[in-house]
């Protein structure tokens, strides 16, 4: 027997950018289902970004979830950058009056569930079959399994909030969507352990035997991250392997402060860069990972997700509060002018700061005059931070 349900956004994806969609439309008054493919403790659990865009603060904020990160999370003022063990800090309040957050993805997905839960929002959990349909009419709907049961929610629009690897993107007509992507000859191996992080600040490093990234979740918890090679896997790793190979790239000077323990969580990503054009068709919207993809190099991630959604959700409330279209009907090219623009600066840190298996000597130093101009030049150095802390949202 099928159930039918009916709403007015039809969210597809509870990870950051469903999640915030959902919790923004409420306070407006505008009604969402939310349904995903694992349950809460799964997506809970995912370790992913880290560091936060005043953007996304202030999103958080607006959407009555910011107390908890006010209490726990760190604001940054700057970053260093080393070369083979020659460091440049970044400082971003000086080079541009903002700051940054660290504060895990883990815990922003946590206080958003725990707002949408306690607001008796609606979701459907490990659901499986999903089909975005009659994407062009004015009530398009989602169909897909749920406990075995066939279940269609009908509704004004869907937002496809269902990351890389999820179906709203496919459901947009091959003769219509354009797809750029760069997939990068390495990953990331990241760890988490319960020892204080080696500085106060993050120090992202580029030495001849690849990347190393040393960030942190609290005072007391550290991540760090090493560049890997694609076919590497966790279990290559032993945790004695990962501290020997950290302390070589931060160089001598950081390694002499950093404080090794047991792993408690080792995962290999992927770097890839990557976008889908457009964000809209027809009656539904892409935000988030489901759009695109950034190497997590600038940590822009999840603060792109954030954009997308910042934008999206007055779309949608301006249409139903004042019935004005012209923010939904700027979507897709409003958010993609913003986003090219991070997939810009997110290459671009990730061709500074990693070791390229095809790089010749003549690359090599390339990187090495970029660094040396990054230290010298201030202009230089302000447009990393600009960056850093994140473009304007229009
Ligand atoms: P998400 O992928 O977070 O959420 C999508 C949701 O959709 C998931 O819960 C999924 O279960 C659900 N879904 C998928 N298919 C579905 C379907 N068919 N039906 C229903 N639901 C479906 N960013 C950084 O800034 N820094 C980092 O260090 C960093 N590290 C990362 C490491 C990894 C391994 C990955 C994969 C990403 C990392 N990111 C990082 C990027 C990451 O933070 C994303 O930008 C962020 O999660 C984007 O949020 P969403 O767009 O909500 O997508
Ligand atoms: C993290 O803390 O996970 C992190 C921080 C900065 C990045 C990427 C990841 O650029």
């Amino acid at each position: 027997m099928r159930q039918n349900h009916t709403t007015q956004v039809c969210i597809i994806g509870a990870g950051p950018a469903g999640l915030l969609l959902s919790q923004l439309l409420a306070n407006a008054g505008v009604r969402s289902i939310v349904i995903d493919r694992q349950d809460r403790t799964y997506i809970e659990a995912r370790v992913r970004a880290g560091v936060l865009e005043q953007g996304t603060v202030d999103a958080l904020n607006e959407a009555g979830v910011g107390a908890r990160m006010a209490r726990e999370g760190l604001p940054h003022s700057g970053f260093d950058l080393a070369f083979d063990g020659d460091r440049h800090r970044i400082d971003l309040a000086a080079l541009t009056g903002q700051s940054v957050m660290v504060y895990g993805q883990t815990e922003v997905t946590r206080d958003l569930f725990e707002k949408r839960i306690a607001e008796g929002a609606q979701f459907f959990f490990n659901v499986s079959d999903v089909v975005p349909s009659d994407l062009k009419s004015d009530s398009p709907t989602v169909s897909f399994q749920h406990d075995g049961q066939p279940v269609t929610i009908t509704c004004d629009y869907i937002a496809g909030c269902d990351g890389f690897r999820g179906v709203s993107r496919q459901a947009i007509p091959a003769e219509v969507l354009k797809t750029y992507e760069r997939v990068y000859p390495f990953g990331w191996l990241g760890v988490l352990t319960e020892r204080p992080p080696v500085s106060h600040e993050l120090i992202y490093a580029n030495h001849e035997r690849g990347f190393a990234l040393c960030s942190m979740r609290s005072n007391t918890r550290s991540r760090y991250y090493v560049q890997c090679n694609l076919t590497d896997t966790v279990e290559d790793w032993s945790d004695d392997r990962f501290w020997q190979e950290l302390s070589r790239r931060i160089g001598p000077d950081a390694a002499a402060d950093l404080q090794t323990g047991p792993s408690f969580e080792k995962s290999i990503a992927p770097l890839r860069s990557f976008v889908a054009e457009p964000m809209r068709y027809g009656n539904m919207f892409l935000a988030g990972d489901a759009a695109h993809i950034v190497p997590p190099t600038g940590a822009k991630g999840l603060n792109l997700a954030v954009a997308d959604v910042r934008i999206l959700s007055r779309a949608l409330i301006e249409h139903y509060k004042n019935g004005n279209d012209h923010h939904i009907d700027s979507y897709s090219a409003q958010v993609l002018a913003r986003v090219w623009k991070v997939e810009r600066f997110s290459w671009q840190l990730s061709t500074l700061m990693h070791q390229f298996p095809d790089h010749s000597p003549f690359e090599k130093k390339m990187q090495r005059a970029e660094f040396d101009y990054l230290v010298q030049s201030e202009a230089a150095s302000r447009s990393i931070a600009e960056n850093y802390v994140g473009l304007p949202l229009d």
